[in-house]
């Protein structure tokens, strides 16, 4: 035994010796090939772009990753700009796709993020998926999608509020809005007064403590007028209530804008989906909630109504995603048609639906906070919002006190007269000034306390969303890329097709059969919705018959057709 290990040990020396020189010699291949393993956000130390997915990035630095990654997989990628914002941010659409097979032959999804600016997890999700397809670009499965589907990637719809968001969270746009009404749009803005860092809401307080009033919120009084914070940035627009679908019949007038797509970002949105009108599915990401909903936004399904074989199937691939979803972060989600989350009109996926007949589906990816039943539970009942928090200890609530006289130096030291300081009283509702008997308490959120950081477990987050992406992608083939399998069995004056089931946007199937093999083919049945039918008329015992079957898919009135699977038999 022993010299036989010996033995062995010598071969094994020399396979090594071997491998060596060959992994010196091929370098560059045994480096390719090490990409082949999948490189996920917990340890893409092996990416060729860096990102730490537990940081906030900024939009500058999100612009400078999808750069970089355009740069290094160039021949996957191309990087454009399909708008403006009203500061001048660039709204970047990332194309992902193997260029070398035709268009054609290709199914077109979209990823969108970050319509709601401080939804900023949102923003992270959608970069993975961009990240995370051309790191990945070397695997077998990345490699076969990227052949089949071409994947617009749109990471942030609102590079203004997601930048405002850094000093404030809000979902709003930054088209210029004057909220004091003195002719200046935006001058009083919120800033940081007591160096902390973050945004506090004031409170004027007497000796005990006891709110007297509201001071308003940390800023410098840019305005002048006494009141804090009351001109911030934000636009009082909720841009997804914006899109040029039902707008405004909803009868109230709150955040839909001034007209149907009226913000640049939207209408870039539109024209962006105008362009693409062969594009399937759409994922549009969302923070607050952890879901994924589905059209309607306005109404509720009706059997009655003839798209209620497209809901049924997107209420599947809804549940599916959110089942995937839930195994790849281990945190529960729910799925819902989002009218029944809470009606809402003008939402992007009801534009991209009843417009274009885009399967479009809401994931919100991440909810703050923890409740006592938000554990992880594989059983957990997808249907219910129950549990579905993502268990995070947030930061408590910053309270700090400050005397009048601490107080007084803090405003001086920001420009701000202490004298003119107007206080909204607790008693009266009415601005008064601040007394010398009171005291100022700045109260700082949770929320407030995150501007600036990413949540914990926002790698996992990422990497669990891109899952329940990659599952839309895999339900949602164009059916002009789905050839069936088709198979045929004779017995006496009876020919029976059967075909399989195939995923995609499937509404019917068209079958039909010749004497001949190229030509002269007639329709058996035009549009049946089974996956298989039995042909008895004009069967002659031993002549060959060829049929054939394609996959028809109607979805807003428009038709489309897959391609024909023949097949041939001698009838008996
Ligand atoms: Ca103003
Ligand atoms: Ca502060
Ligand atoms: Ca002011
Ligand atoms: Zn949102």
């Amino acid at each position: 035994m022993k010299e036989r290990k010996d033995e062995m040990k010598k071969s094994f020396r020399k396979i090594l010796v071997i491998c060596t020189v060959l992994a010196m010699i091929l370098g560059t291949t045994f480096a390719s090939a090490a990409t082949k393993t999948e490189v996920t956000s917990l340890d893409g130390a092996k990416a060729k772009v860096q990102v730490d997915w537990n940081h906030r990035y900024t939009y500058d630095e999100l612009g400078k990753q999808l750069k970089d990654l355009n740069k290094a997989y160039g021949k996957l990628s191309k990087l454009e700009t399909i708008g403006k914002t009203h500061e001048g941010r660039p709204l970047y659409c990332m194309t992902i796709t193997d260029q070398s097979v035709a268009k054609s032959k290709k199914t077109e999804v979209t990823v969108f993020g970050n319509i709601h600016g401080g939804e900023r997890e949102s923003a992270s999700s959608a970069m993975y998926s961009a990240w995370y397809l051309l790191e990945n670009s070397g695997t077998t499965k990345v490699k076969t999608l990227l052949k089949n589907y071409i994947v617009y990637v749109i990471p942030v719809i609102n590079p203004d509020g997601y930048e405002q968001s850094f000093l404030w969270n809000t979902r709003q746009n930054m088209k210029p809005t004057d909220h004091d009404n003195d002719g200046v749009p935006f001058n009083d803005n919120y800033k940081d007064i007591d160096g902390d860092g973050y945004i506090a809401d004031i409170s004027a307080v007497d000796a005990a403590k006891t709110v007297t009033g509201s001071a308003g919120r940390e800023s410098d009084d840019a305005n002048k007028d006494g009141i804090l914070g009351n001109d911030p940035k934000g636009s009082n627009i909720d841009m997804n209530r914006t899109f040029d679908y039902l707008w405004g019949e909803d009868g109230v007038m709150d955040s839909e804008g001034e007209s149907p797509a009226s913000e640049p970002e939207i209408q870039a949105v539109q024209n962006f989906i105008k362009a693409h009108p062969n594009m399937t599915c759409l994922a549009t990401l969302h923070t607050g909630i952890q879901c994924v909903l589905y059209p309607w936004g306005y109404r509720k399904a009706h059997k009655d109504l003839d798209d209620m074989d497209d809901i049924k199937y997107m209420d599947q691939t809804a549940k599916e995603m959110a089942k995937t979803i839930a195994e790849g972060t281990q945190r529960n989600f729910y799925y819902k048609q989002s009218y029944h989350d809470y009606p809402t009109y003008s939402e992007l996926i009801d534009y991209a639906y009843g417009k274009f007949g885009i399967h479009p589906y809401t994931i919100e990816v991440y909810s703050g906070g923890s409740s006592e039943d938000s554990a992880y539970d594989p059983n957990h009942d997808l249907s219910s919002d129950k549990g579905c928090k993502w268990n995070n200890k947030l930061p408590d609530v910053k309270e700090v006190y400050y005397t009048h006289e601490e107080a007084v130096k803090i405003l001086e030291a920001a420009g701000i007269d202490p004298a003119k300081l107007q206080i909204k009283d607790k008693a009266t509702n009415e601005y008064r000034p601040w007394k010398a008997s009171e005291g100022l308490l700045f109260k700082t959120s949770a929320t407030a306390q995150m501007v600036d950081k990413a949540p914990e477990g926002q790698d996992v987050m990422v990497n669990g969303v891109m899952k329940g992406i990659l599952k839309m992608f895999e339900n949602e083939k164009a059916v002009n890329t789905i050839k069936l399998t088709v198979k045929a069995s004779a017995s006496k004056d009876k020919v029976k097709l059967t075909w399989n089931k195939s995923k995609g946007q499937i509404t019917g199937y068209q079958v039909q059969k010749s004497k001949y093999s190229a030509k002269g083919f007639l329709n058996v049945n035009k549009n049946t919705t089974k996956t298989s039918i039995t042909n008895t008329k004009n069967l002659k015992k031993g002549t060959t018959y060829y049929y054939r079957v394609r996959p028809i898919s109607k979805v807003n009135g428009k038709t489309t057709y897959g391609q024909w699977a023949k097949v041939s038999v001698k009838a008996k």
